[in-house]
């Protein structure tokens, strides 16, 4: 196994509109990131990944870029994110930033030369396409619901765009695409940053004839068609070979439907491509049939999907952790408990998220086990894809109460309320109304309330942070064996190096005590082994190869060494 900084890291996600506000606008920004810098480096992160700071008109909130080489105004200049970048540096932090290149804004230069005519030079920037039969071109729906495709007056044609109608899909077979692509990616580079996140970066490559999708309904999703592409690969390795390869810098492509043999293209050392993809398929484990229709999720699943990953990239590429994101569900209110046994359950997923082999990602305010929100209105909600999902659920009959539950469990504003930094009005986050509202729990939940507190989740993250750096040859880079597959409460597991050290990891996923029982032949050097880490207070003689866990304990056990 190769070493590198980046498998040693561990990346802190922040959303920047809901981050910090600095000027009282309500809009989170730049200038609000710099003055929490300490707080990030009292926490212990390696890497901030900043999710899209440049200049757009916000239909997808910064995902849909009108100009890439500008910083959105509402969060600062090029100047606050100059600073941004050094006061990382100076902390020994490094700089992640979002790469959106699968679409633009329909307000970005290209498009808006692309569709005055089919003679500009631009068209052929994007993907167009006449109509069928006074239908769209094929029958793909957007990831934001209704058709992918959008008539153009302009030119009586169709574009396509697998997100809003306000993010008009690239055509990536056109090189000079390509090129604009790697030539803005190396002005950033070049600025100084450490990597880049990578947007949907494995649907940009679409099968040429755009063939309809398979499905009953008037519009369904076309993903054989344009998930891992014919051309996905090809067009990574050029980047890589362009670009990438000439910086030390750490590459995640976000990649819906990868499983992973797919992953390991994208991810192989040997053939340069990215350093890791996020997969989905953890995030699925709940879906029911419709968008955003829950089905209960459970542990052997859970357990079977980890294991495949760790298993399936071991030796061939790198993993990425992460449980919630600025588009998933908090993963206390989804994976554990966020009432009674919030606090246990937020520590033992860190201590999952934290102990697998890969980098993780911690997404802000997950290190304060901020929780899902209810609001009581739709209006309080701002996502396009659950406002456009509450239309047209709405307007296919089905009954409100069922269609807010689903945004409950699912919808993505769960992530975005503002962090939550004190008790006081808008918790911390701004001196005006913001611009969405905060999760009324803010008063109890909160970073100020949470760093006082020893036993907060925020210091149980530091502790883990640590525990990695201190054994980064087991935690990082150490061999991962389940145990207990088929157990229906506990995730158990061991990270062994070989003639070193041996970790047993042992997770209590719910709310009933349970006992745990080493399986035969598995490490009698855990008994009498350490406890390097748990949250729960320590109690005398536990005997480490059979005891009791108590609700959502987690164990970090180091065997004794011979
Ligand atoms: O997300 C892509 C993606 O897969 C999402 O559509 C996700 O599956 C869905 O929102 C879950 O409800 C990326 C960004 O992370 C997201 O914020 C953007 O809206 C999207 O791409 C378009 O850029
Ligand atoms: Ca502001």
């Amino acid at each position: 196994m190769t070493k590198a900084w980046w498998k040693e890291s561990v990346v802190y996600q922040i959303y920047p509109r809901s981050f910090q506000d600095s000027n009282g606008d309500g809009i989170g920004d730049i200038p609000g990131i710099i003055s929490r810098l300490d707080y990030l480096q009292e926490l212990g992160v390696d890497v901030v990944w900043l999710c899209p700071v440049f200049e757009s008109p916000n239909d997808d909130n910064g995902y849909d870029i009108s100009h890439y080489r500008r910083i959105m105004k509402e969060f600062g200049t090029m100047a606050d994110w100059e600073r941004l970048l050094d006061g990382l540096h100076s902390r020994g932090m490094k700089l992640i930033m979002d790469l959106v290149v699968n679409h633009t804004s329909d307000e970005h230069a290209w498009f808006e030369e692309s569709r005055l005519s089919k003679n500009s030079p631009y068209r052929d920037y994007y993907i167009w396409r006449d109509g069928q039969n006074g239908r769209e071109p094929n029958n793909w729906s957007s990831f934001f619901s209704g058709s992918a495709w959008k008539y153009d007056e302009e030119t009586g044609q169709y574009f396509l765009h697998l997100f809003s109608g306000k993010q008009p899909d690239l055509n990536w077979d056109n090189p000079r695409v390509r090129r604009e692509v790697y030539d803005m990616m190396a002005w950033w580079l070049d600025k100084g940053i450490d990597g880049f996140r990578m947007d949907v970066i494995n649907l940009i490559s679409k099968v040429p004839e755009l063939p309809d999708a398979h499905g009953d309904g008037w519009y369904n999703f076309g993903g054989e068609f344009f998930m891992n592409g014919p051309k996905a690969h090809d067009y990574l390795r050029e980047m890589n070979r362009e670009v990438l390869s000439r910086y030390d810098i750490m590459t995640v492509g976000e990649t819906p439907g990868v499983t992973p043999d797919e992953a390991a293209k994208y991810v192989s050392e040997h053939r340069g491509e990215l350093n890791m993809v996020f997969q989905f398929e953890l995030m699925d484990i709940d879906s029911g049939y419709g968008k955003w229709d829950v089905r209960p999720w459970r542990l052997r699943d859970f357990k079977r999907i980890m294991s495949k990953w760790q298993t399936g990239l071991a030796g061939r590429g790198w993993n990425s952790l992460y449980l919630n994101n600025h588009d998933q569900p908090r993963l206390v209110s989804r994976f554990g408990d966020d009432g009674r046994y919030r606090k246990q359950s937020a520590k033992m997923l860190a201590t999952l998220l934290h102990t697998l082999q890969g980098t993780p990602y911690i997404y802000q305010g997950e290190e304060l086990g901020m929780t899902n929100v209810r609001f009581g209105s739709i209006h309080e909600y701002k996502d396009i894809e659950t406002l456009n999902m509450y239309r047209e659920h709405l307007d296919g009959g089905r009954p409100e109460q069922d269609i807010m539950n689903g945004i409950y469990s699912k919808g993505r504003d769960n992530a975005r309320t503002p962090m939550q930094w004190d008790a006081s009005a808008s918790g911390g986050f701004s001196t005006g109304q913001p611009w969405i509202s905060m999760n009324p729990n803010y008063t109890e939940i909160n970073a100020e309330e949470a760093r006082l507190d020893e036993d907060s989740i925020f210091h149980y993250y530091r502790k883990l942070i640590r525990l990695r750096k201190e054994h980064t040859d087991s935690i990082v880079y150490g061999r991962y064996e389940e145990i207990l597959e088929q157990h229906e409460q506990i995730y158990a597991y061991t990270r062994v190096v070989d003639d070193g050290e041996k970790l047993l990891v042992a997770l209590n996923f719910y709310g009933e005590p349970v006992e745990f029982k080493l399986p035969d032949g598995v490490g009698a050097e855990f008994e009498g082994g350490e406890l390097l880490l748990g949250n729960y207070p320590a109690e005398e003689g536990r005997d480490w190869r059979s005891f009791t866990l108590r609700p959502y304990e987690a164990v970090v056990i180091r065997g004794q060494s011979n």
